[in-house]
């Protein structure tokens, strides 16, 4: 069961500001920990990790991706709320993804309580920091398992 663990914009300043709001660990330890949590999960589960800034750059991820991997983790950072172009991609390649966010998005600003992307995930997890990203490989690796992920 292959997974790939995919980040947005500016996500790679995890760690060095904002870390009342995002907490201190870097997107290198995130990724660390969700390495650990898929390889607790069983030795099927194999993870890979990719950031991109960029809207397109995502997008062919996506597309590229989805050839060789079974489910998505994804923390869309602002393009949440933004990118209709990722939920087309994601509807496009017809694999499941869990939407995760560090934040509690419904507790800040009112333009981050719409994602285009909620109502076509698998699952949401937000708000529970890094552990969200934890939390969302399991419910995916849940789902993956009973063979139900695209049921929304
Ligand atoms: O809470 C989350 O995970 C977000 O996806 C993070 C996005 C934000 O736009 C979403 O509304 C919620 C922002 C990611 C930027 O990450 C930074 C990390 C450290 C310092 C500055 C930005």
């Amino acid at each position: 069961m292959r997974i790939a663990v995919l980040h947005g914009p500016n996500l790679r300043l995890l760690g060095r500001r904002e870390p009342d709001v995002y907490g201190s660990d870097t997107l290198e330890d995130v990724n660390a920990r969700v390495a650990a949590e898929a390889a607790a999960l069983g030795a099927e589960v194999e993870v890979e990790f990719f950031q991109s800034n960029h809207e397109g750059e995502l997008l062919d991820f996506v597309e590229e991706a989805s050839r060789r991997v079974d489910g998505f983790l994804v923390n869309p950072g602002a393009f949440t709320h933004t990118s209709v172009a990722l939920r087309d991609a994601f509807l496009g390649v017809s694999v499941p993804f869990v939407e995760v966010h560090l934040s509690n998005t419904a507790a800040r600003e009112r333009f981050r309580r719409h994602s285009y992307l909620s109502d076509v995930a698998a699952g949401v997890v937000y708000g529970f920091g890094v552990r969200s990203y934890l939390l969302g490989l399991r419910g995916l690796v849940d789902r993956l398992r009973e063979g139900r992920a695209d049921e929304h």
